[in-house]
Order: structure tokens, then C-alpha cells, then sequence
């Protein structure tokens, strides 16, 4: 038997996959998404839009409906969940949940008569949790920084800076506002932990990859570093799960799905990981080499690295490559965020951004150039109160698609520079990888071709991936078999782009430096 299942718990939706690892092929996928599907929750994109300050929290019910709901809508379209082997998972990162010390216990006692929702409710000390677009604390960050005696020391030790939508700033935020709650607090896990937990039946460790991105892991001696929890919240290290490599197995599957949803007593579950570090897996990206970019509601750059660089600008992450060794990652706030606004703005479709817009405007705009932050922007830390340009007037929908995608990326390119990596393919993914058109404007920017893989979801398939890398298989035999580019879909550069968007560097990071002074 050769099945393994994939999950991956995004900002706005939840998708399964199914792969045969031993024939290469997709048996099975499919989503919920948050917005569409529990409409209920008023999250349209899967947050709680009314936030104030920075503030950005999700219901983490929505999210164990969305599970229930999922299994069982593959269930019924005829999908026979006995025959799985083994499952793991992909999280967004950064996004934590609060629960009482009872979790453990209630993980291990669920019924299958009943849901997971109305079982887990009432383990919750906090009704919301934070998520990766948060970036509400810039005081904890700053009084964490200070209390171990600067930044360049939280850098070295955990990888980054002291960072807002890092989960180590969030719970002190959490343990500082709402302090009998955080004392109610028995454990705090990342959204791939909780979910780990509940497949588990019983309180799972944070692997590498994902627990580096909460400023509280030591990066070299990959376990909670004592300065920085202790730099946190008091008490922080009994409410934390322990670290463990992403390879590891946390025992068979909870009887809820074997009864509910008929998976196998069997079948064994690996730990959860982030979403970035599981696409870098999905993408067979685990050895340094390939540099890949992963267009989602956020934009994200990522290499696997054999040693840790950390970035002097205080930008960059480097976090736990699930194959061992690291990967370092940088990434911008406003991706689908901006290229949404623009097409929603002019009443577009996609082809807009494919064809049109590119057609009728040169490259390089004429020196029209876009600082496309909607939201506040993380990748230079900057609020604009919305999208700048560098020309006074009103640009035609043509110049703006060009503009706001020449932007992202001119940014891209202007802040991945520090890895240091001189990349002669990018690899893409996500939604917006299948669109020529973005796809043409990075290989024009960074001047080398892009490819695509030949399947969807890269951190889902990774997280599949991971889930038979943990029970024994081999990853360069499902790399060869799932990471494969799709023929015919590579882009090439246009002749002369790259010297355009060479000539127009300096003056784009001046236009950022006014804005910043502005
Ligand atoms: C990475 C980050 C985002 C989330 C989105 O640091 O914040 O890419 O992981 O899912």
C-alpha cells in the first residue's frame, strides 16, 4: 500500500491531497474554502476583517469545522480514506492557538457521534487566534529585543529579528492584555501543531521548520531557547509543546477518524509543519540550488540553505528545513492582497494581468513605477496608507497591472539580494503561478527562466511528501515522481527586460526611501 494524505491549512482555505507514491500520480484533492464554504464565520478570506491597529485573528472554530467538513465531503464523493498509510500537514505559520491543559485529554476521549468543533470549544482561553498578518506588536517585539539585549542578539539566536506576526511577540501581547487568560493557558500550539495534535489524539511537538518562526526557538540548538521564552511571558516554557525534527511520527491516527471518516487503525501520522517549509519540500527544493517564489495571499522567496544567513536589513527568516539542515525565506505582505485590489478596482479578469495589460504597455512602464502596498507591507516594513505612485495622474488599468506586478517584484528581487544566490531557473507556485503574464514579468525582473511544477499545491503535495518521507520512504524518489516542472509551461525572459529593470533599481529604492522619510 502506497497511499499518503496531505493537508494544508491556509489563510483562506483548507485542501487535502491524496498520492500513490509508488505509481507518481494524484489520486485525489480537494478544499474548503473558509469564506465561501462557512460563510457563517463572516470571514470572507478567511480573517476577521474588522481588526483594529494591526490587529488580524481567525476563529480557530471555522477552522475544525472546515476539517470535519472536508473529510467528509471527500468521503462522499467516493474517496476511501482505509487504504492511507500515513498523514501530515502544512500550517500558515506564525498563527497560534490558546487552550486549557485539558486538550490532551479531550484529544484522547472524542467521540465520533459528535464534531470537533462542539467537542474542542470549550478548551479554548482565547476565542481568536492571531494570525501571520497580524503586526500588531511592535512594542512586545521591541521590549523582547531589549530584554536580551538587542536585535542582532534575537537574530542570531532564533533566526530573525524580533518580528510582529512571530508567535513569541503575539503571546506576550496575549500574556500582557489579557493576563488571567494566559494564566488559564496550558498549551499554546501553531496552527500545525493543533492540527497535528488532533489527528494524533493527543498533544504533538512543533517540528524545526515551523517552530523557528516564533522567535523562540534556538536556531543552532533547534529547542526553545531559554533567553527568549523567558523574555516572552513568564511561565511560557510549561505551556509550549516540545521541538522535534519534521520527520518525526506521532503514533497512529485518533480513533475519531478511523470511526468517522473509516481511515485505517494503522495508518500513522508525522508532525505538521509550516506551509512555507513544506512547499520547499513539495517543490523539490529541499537542496540548496532552487531558488523558489510561492504566490499567495503573501508573496514568499525561499531557498534551502546548507548553512544559516541571516539578513542584515533584519527582513529575511531563516527557518528549519523539513529535510534537514535550513531554509531561509523573505516575505512580502502584499501578494494576491495587491493583485486582487487592482483587479477588483478596474472590474478585470485574470487575462488582464495574462495578455491585455502586457500587450499594451512596454516594459518598464516608461518609468511609471508603483509601490503596491494596500496593507501595511512587512518586506520593507513601510505603511504607505495604501498603493504610491511615482508619477502624479490618474494610470490607465493597462499601466496599473503592469505597475503593481513590476513593483512586487522589482521589491522582490531588491530584497532577496542579502541570500546571496545567483539563481539561473525560479521556481513558482501557488494560485497565481499558472498566469503567464506574472510569470513573464519574473522572469523579466530577475532575468532567468521560470518553470512550474506539473502539480497543484505545492505545500499540500509537500506535506503528503513529508507524510511518507516520516514513515521511511525516500525524498529524491518522490521529488523525481511529484516535483517535476511541466513541460511546455516554462517562461523565458524578454530580450533586454532585465537591463531595463536593472536601469530602474536605483530609483525604485529611492522612491521606497522617500515614502519611508515621507
Ligand atoms: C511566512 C508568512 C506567510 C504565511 C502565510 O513568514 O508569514 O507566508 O506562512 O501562510
Amino acid at each position: 500500500m502506497s497511499l499518503v494524505l496531505g493537508l494544508d491549512s491556509s489563510t483562506q482555505s483548507l485542501s487535502a491531497v491524496i498520492l500513490d507514491t509508488e505509481k507518481g500520480i494524484v489520486v485525489a484533492d480537494d478544499s474548503v474554502n473558509f469564506g465561501k464554504d462557512l460563510p457563517q464565520y463572516g470571514q470572507p478570506h478567511g480573517y476577521d476583517e474588522s481588526g483594529a491597529r494591526g490587529r488580524v485573528h481567525s476563529n480557530p472554530l471555522m477552522w475544525l469545522e472546515a476539517l470535519d467538513l472536508l473529510l467528509s465531503r471527500m468521503t462522499k464523493n467516493g474517496v476511501d480514506f482505509s487504504n492511507i498509510i500515513a498523514v501530515s500537514g502544512s500550517g500558515q505559520q506564525h498563527g497560534s492557538i490558546y487552550l486549557r491543559s485539558c486538550f490532551g485529554e479531550k484529544l484522547a476521549s472524542l467521540s465520533a457521534s459528535s464534531d470537533l468543533k462542539g467537542q474542542l470549544a470549550g478548551c479554548l482561553t482565547r476565542q481568536s487566534s492571531p494570525i501571520w498578518m497580524d503586526s500588531s506588536t511592535s512594542e512586545e517585539c521591541a521590549e523582547i529585543a531589549t530584554a536580551v539585549g538587542g536585535n542582532q542578539v534575537v537574530c542570531s539566536e532564533s533566526g530573525s529579528v524580533a518580528v510582529e506576526r512571530f508567535t513569541g511577540p503575539q503571546i506576550r501581547k496575549f500574556a500582557k492584555t489579557e493576563p488571567d487568560a494566559y494564566a488559564q493557558t496550558g498549551v499554546i500550539h501553531l496552527v500545525s501543531s493543533f492540527f497535528a495534535s488532533i489527528f494524533s489524539g493527543k498533544n504533538v511537538a512543533i517540528d524545526h521548520g515551523d517552530g523557528a518562526g516564533m522567535n523562540l526557538m534556538n536556531l543552532a540548538g533547534k529547542d526553545w531557547d531559554r533567553d527568549l521564552v523567558k523574555a516572552t511571558a513568564d511561565g511560557l516554557l510549561e505551556k509550549l509543546p516540545p521541538c522535534a525534527p519534521s520527520a518525526t511520527k506521532s503514533g497512529a491516527v485518533s480513533s475519531y477518524f478511523v470511526e468517522k471518516f473509516g481511515f485505517s487503525p494503522t495508518c500513522e501520522t508525522v508532525i505538521w509543519s509550516g506551509d512555507n517549509p513544506c512547499s520547499l519540500i513539495g517543490m523539490g527544493a529541499a537542496s540548496p540550488g532552487k531558488v523558489v517564489i510561492s504566490l499567495g495571499t503573501s508573496d514568499t522567496l525561499f531557498a534551502a540553505m546548507s548553512e544559516p544567513r541571516t539578513d542584515p536589513n533584519g527582513f529575511g527568516h531563516v527557518f528549519g528545513n523539513p529535510a534537514g539542515g535550513y531554509m531561509s525565506l523573505i516575505c512580502f505582505k502584499n501578494g494576491s492582497l495587491a493583485r486582487e485590489a487592482v483587479k477588483e478596482q478596474f472590474g478585470l479578469d485574470w487575462s488582464a494581468f495574462e495578455k491585455e495589460a502586457l500587450s499594451t504597455t512596454p516594459i518598464g512602464n516608461e518609468g511609471l513605477m508603483m509601490l503596491p502596498f494596500y496593507e501595511p507591507e512587512i518586506t520593507p516594513a513601510i505603511d504607505t496608507g495604501g498603493p504610491v505612485f511615482s508619477e502624479p495622474g490618474e494610470p490607465s488599468s493597462e499601466q496599473t497591472v503592469r505597475a503593481v506586478m513590476e513593483g512586487q517584484f522589482l521589491n522582490m528581487r531588491a530584497h532577496s539580494a542579502w541570500l546571496g544566490v545567483d539563481p539561473e531557473r525560479i521556481y513558482i507556485t501557488g494560485g497565481a503561478s499558472e498566469n503567464d503574464g506574472i510569470a513573464q514579468i519574473i522572469a523579466n525582473v530577475f532575468g532567468v527562466p521560470v518553470d512550474r511544477l506539473d502539480v497543484p499545491g505545492s505545500a499540500t503535495i509537500g506535506a503528503a511528501m513529508r507524510a511518507a518521507h516520516g514513515i521511511g520512504k525516500d525524498l529524491a524518489d518522490l521529488e523525481s515522481k511529484f516535483s517535476q516542472p511541466k513541460e511546455g509551461r516554462n517562461i523565458e525572459p524578454e530580450e533586454g527586460a532585465k537591463e531595463i529593470y536593472d536601469g530602474m533599481m536605483a530609483s525604485f529604492l529611492d522612491f521606497i526611501k522617500e515614502q519611508k522619510n515621507s
